[in-house]
């Protein structure tokens, strides 16, 4: 088994504190973040190694002003792929963004600056994504003459909906602030996106792993079933899960009224 340490790592940088918080963070500010085939291939160990190697939560960010460009663009006008090659490459952006998504542990994604293309799709791979005041979304996908490869037509088209993402793909339509949490492309606009999200990863840290795990897999998994196979994944997924013995404390603390009650906000 790969421990993080033992990554070999030149465009994303891997920390892990002592409460199990990982920060993963994309590191070619100079290229603003833009996901060339290395960086894809390094997501693709982290989020491989992360599960198992005893995160509890994972902050996504990226170094510099922009979270991502996307597709890196120059990289592909110079390997000139043919149409297989660029078939080979979205399949391995799709088992990075799947490692995230299904991987059981909480990613949270920290966003500011551009959110574009490619790295839309890596955002919306996270559990909950934080904007800034700076973040801003867009698909530009159309002006450059391509399209989608990295998921965006399943995981944005789930946030946003169908006729949203066509028209950010026809018209590069740019969504920011108020207006694009009111769509869905992030739950939190914040003044810090990198505080808001380590806060959410530590409240999230102190469900038990298993929990998690389920809540960082299964939903998505059952996203992909009928309702009926759904139904019952839920059941085998909560037999499982509610059933654990790291929960019996908590029941306890309830039944016994020492345990925190849900409440509404103040004010
Ligand atoms: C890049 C990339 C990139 C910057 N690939 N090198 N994505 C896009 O269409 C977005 C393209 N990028 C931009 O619109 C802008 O660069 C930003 C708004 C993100 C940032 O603007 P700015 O003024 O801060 O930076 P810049 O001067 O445009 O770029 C700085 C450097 O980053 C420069 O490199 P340099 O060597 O000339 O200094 C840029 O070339 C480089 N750079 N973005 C490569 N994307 C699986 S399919 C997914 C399909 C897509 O993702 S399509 C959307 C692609």
């Amino acid at each position: 088994m790969k421990r993080i340490e033992d990554l070999t790592l030149s465009n994303i940088r891997v920390e892990m504190d002592e409460d199990g918080i990982a920060t993963v963070t994309l590191d070619r500010e100079a290229k603003r973040n833009a996901l060339n085939a290395a960086t894809i291939e390094e997501l693709i160990d982290i989020f491989t190694t992360l599960p198992r190697a005893g995160a509890r939560a994972a902050v996504l960010r990226g170094e510099g002003t922009h979270f991502s460009a996307g597709l890196d663009l120059v990289e592909h006008l110079h390997e000139d792929r043919r149409p297989e090659e660029f078939m080979h490459v979205c399949l391995r952006w799709h088992e990075a963004f799947n490692k995230m998504e299904y991987g059981g542990v909480p990613v949270i994604a920290a966003l500011k600056g551009a959110v574009v293309g490619g790295g839309l799709e890596l955002a919306s791979a996270a559990h909950i994504r934080v904007a800034d005041t700076t973040t801003y979304f867009a698909l530009p996908e159309g002006q450059r003459g391509l399209f989608t490869g990295g998921g965006a037509t399943i995981r944005v088209a789930d946030l946003v909906g169908k006729a949203r993402m066509i028209d950010m793909m026809l018209t590069g339509r740019v969504y920011q602030g108020e207006e694009a949490i009111a769509v869905g492309l992030a739950q939190y606009l914040v003044e810090d996106s990198e505080a808001k999200a380590y806060e959410i990863a530590r409240a999230a840290a102190s469900n038990p792993p298993l929990s998690n795990f389920a809540i960082c897999s299964a939903v998505s998994h059952m996203q992909n079933m009928s309702a009926l196979d759904a139904a019952y994944a839920e059941s085998v997924v909560a037999g499982i899960v509610n059933t654990q013995p790291a929960s019996r404390s908590r029941l306890a603390a309830f039944a016994d009224k020492s345990a925190a009650r849900v409440r509404p906000k103040p004010g």
